[in-house]
């Protein structure tokens, strides 16, 4: 039952550089007995996955424990994979788990980590296991060295230790204005759990609109971003350009678990080819193609047959193309943009190997964020998929006008206010040990944004009963300058705010809608510690373990609201309210699909949103005067930023 499977889970990360425990004896001993081989005809694949990977590991191909691990290796990618792939072939969550056991004492920690994260994620048997925070898990990824430093001093000297955790660099450089949302842990977590959601090599169950939501999800963290920026007095990120140098050096401050210090790169560092790997002219073939498509107006599939793209379909195909996913119709040709300027930017203080320097924190998604050149490479990507947008015909009132409904009013009950606060984790994981010296508990804490809880009340008139899909958007009133912007120029810097289905009903009908119900984010995750508890004691007492269809993959609710200004930063608020026809799934009214949908999809699902992502702001505006229509509702509201 679920405890079992919950506590198994907890068990297989526990600690998961060192030996399985011997407190966990059970899992122990199948660990040491285990014969996968034996069990090969339990996998649905007939056991070729598993065959494969007991060869590999048994001719000692495979990558060496204590090493670090990237995704972007093309190799330890591939043994990280053949993991998955025995795990999904697990129909029985019995052999699901003592496969993981056997592999985890036999395979590289950072391989076995990400593959049994992504199985749990994917995988039907595994269905309402909660993944712990994997701040807890791999610290490293998400704390500083100097965080971790103090952990081993607290641990060597066995005296109990709460650190406070700094953000990365000093006041000197402006962008540390905004290192509280880069370096956030809940904004990383969900940006890798996104990618764990939707992996780029994935070539499983189709994945609905995979590639409009890599498009959907990362415009929304850039979009975030700048209005994060605008907030701090700061302009908006300008793109990245391979033949200028890289304006924003950056220090991380981060150490490998194994590996080394996280290299760092100076200011105005111009882009070197990566010896073996990518080249820099490949990179201007690569977007040249690919904005030659856009202005052609279809993509070239791998046959030669034209994909026309100008369409709802096109950005879907194009997220393929950009990010470079296994759905791209032509990887040949279109190559894989995004996956190599991630390594391109990651190498750029060792691009010639000669140092045999770890990968940058551009090279893992846990930590990619924290580099500012991070925000630039996807302002660069999100200008091509911009491209393309603008291409497409403006809507017409036809497209947005939904006689059914006139928005009365539209407010916010209470203020909108943000403010910092200090939150506590654990950094038990990241630290060695023997099971013969104890534990001493070691935690970090760290600055991170939150918000007072607010409320949006709509009142609407409806003609008569019917499902109705409500959006909300809060996008910046004025540019850098203080300059006020036209709906063309600031639409696309508006952010998802929330997006649900009503039953509207003839006559005058009140929402009041929470703010921690939004669509596009997740609570807090439930700290491993207390995860193992309750798992445990659901177990001993054999009590049920509750059944949460909780996400990893969600924006944290706490930064729903950029930071705003202490004297307050005008934002516009935009409600649409549009025909319940855009729904894509049944009873859209009487589910939220899990949550965080509007950037993770619906697990399994297909999206429920039939509409492209962003309507109705995703196309051009050549007049603010189109949406005067009575079922949008613009107004301005101020968030203010406090002191707590
Ligand atoms: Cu998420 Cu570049 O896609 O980091």
């Amino acid at each position: 039952d679920l405890a079992h499977k919950q506590q198994a889970i907890n068990q297989l990360l526990y600690k998961s550089t060192e030996p399985i425990r011997s407190k966990f004896a059970e899992l122990k001993e199948i660990s040491k007995s285990w014969k996968p081989l034996d069990h090969k005809h339990h996998c649905t694949d007939g056991g070729h996955a598993l065959e494969r990977l007991v060869k590999e590991v048994e001719d000692g191909n495979m990558l060496e424990k204590k090493h670090w691990f990237s995704l972007f290796n093309t190799r330890q990618r591939e043994e990280a994979i053949m993991l998955i792939e025995v795990l999904l072939s697990c129909t029985d969550f019995e052999y699901f788990r003592n496969h993981a056991a056997y592999f985890r004492e036999h395979m590289n920690e950072g391989e076995f980590v990400y593959a049994l994260y992504v199985a749990v994620t994917h995988s039907e048997t595994t269905t309402g296991v909660i993944l712990p925070p994997l701040y807890e898990v791999t610290p490293h990824m998400f704390t500083n060295s100097e965080a971790i430093q103090r952990a081993y001093t607290a641990k060597m000297t066995h005296t109990p230790a709460k650190l406070q955790m700094e953000f990365t660099g000093s006041k000197k450089n402006p962008e540390q204005r905004v290192a509280y949302f880069g370096e956030d842990i809940g904004m990383n977590s969900h940006h890798v759990h996104w990618h764990m959601d939707f992996p780029f090599w994935w070539e499983g169950y189709r994945i609905d609109r995979k590639g409009e939501l890599f498009f959907w999800a990362h415009h929304q963290l850039t979009a975030r971003f700048d209005a994060e920026r605008l907030s701090n007095y700061l302009p908006v990120v300008d793109e990245l350009y391979w033949s200028r140098p890289i304006e924003e050096g950056f220090a991380p401050h981060t150490t490998y678990r194994y590996g080394g210090e996280f290299p760092s790169r100076p200011d105005n560092k111009a882009f070197e080819d990566v010896e073996g790997i990518v080249k820099v002219h490949e990179m201007l073939d690569t977007e040249s193609r690919i904005r030659d498509a856009i202005h052609h107006g279809y993509v070239t599939s791998k046959d030669g047959k034209a994909i026309y793209i100008d369409n709802d379909r096109g950005i879907d195909i194009l997220g393929d193309i950009i990010e470079s996913s296994m759905y791209s119709p032509n990887i040949p040709y279109y190559g894989a943009l995004h996956n190599y300027a991630h390594i391109l930017l990651g190498r750029q203080a060792d691009p010639k190997g000669k140092f045999n320097m770890p990968p940058g924190v551009m090279e893992h998604f846990e930590t990619a964020t924290r580099d500012p050149s991070f925000f630039r490479l996807h302002k660069y990507m999100d200008n091509i998929f911009k491209e393309h947008k603008d291409k497409l015909p403006p809507y017409k009132t036809n497209d947005l006008l939904y006689s059914n409904i006139e928005i009365k009013d539209v407010s916010i009950d209470g203020e909108l206010v943000t403010y910092f606060e200090d939150f506590e984790f654990n950094l038990i994981n990241a630290l060695d040990d023997t099971e013969q010296i104890d534990d001493v508990p070691v935690s970090t804490s760290v600055h991170r944004m939150n918000h007072k809880p607010f409320d949006y009340h709509i009142i609407y008139n409806a003609k008569y009963d019917a499902v109705a899909t409500v959006r909300i958007f809060l996008c910046p009133k004025h540019d850098y300058n203080h300059i006020e912007l036209k709906m063309d120029e600031y639409r696309w810097g508006c952010l998802e705010m929330d997006k649900f289905w009503v039953d509207a009903h003839s006559g005058e009908n009140h929402i009041v809608r929470h703010a921690h119900e939004s669509s596009v984010t997740i609570p807090d995750r439930i700290p491993f510690e207390d995860l193992i508890k309750q798992a445990d004691e659901a177990v001993a007492n054999d009590s049920e373990f509750p059944r949460r269809d909780w996400r990893a993959c969600g924006h944290p609710a706490r930064l729903l609201l950029p930071k705003g200004k202490s004297k307050g930063m005008e934002f516009v608020l935009f409600v649409a309210i549009t025909s319940g026809d855009d729904a894509a799934l049944s009873k859209p009214t009487s589910s939220e699909h899990g949550s965080a949908h509007g950037y993770c999809g619906v697990r399994g699902e297909i999206y429920p949103d039939k509409r492209p992502m962003g309507y109705p702001l995703d196309r051009r505006i050549p007049d603010d005067r189109l949406y005067h229509v009575p079922n949008i509702h613009l107004s301005t509201v101020k968030v203010y930023h406090k002191k707590h």
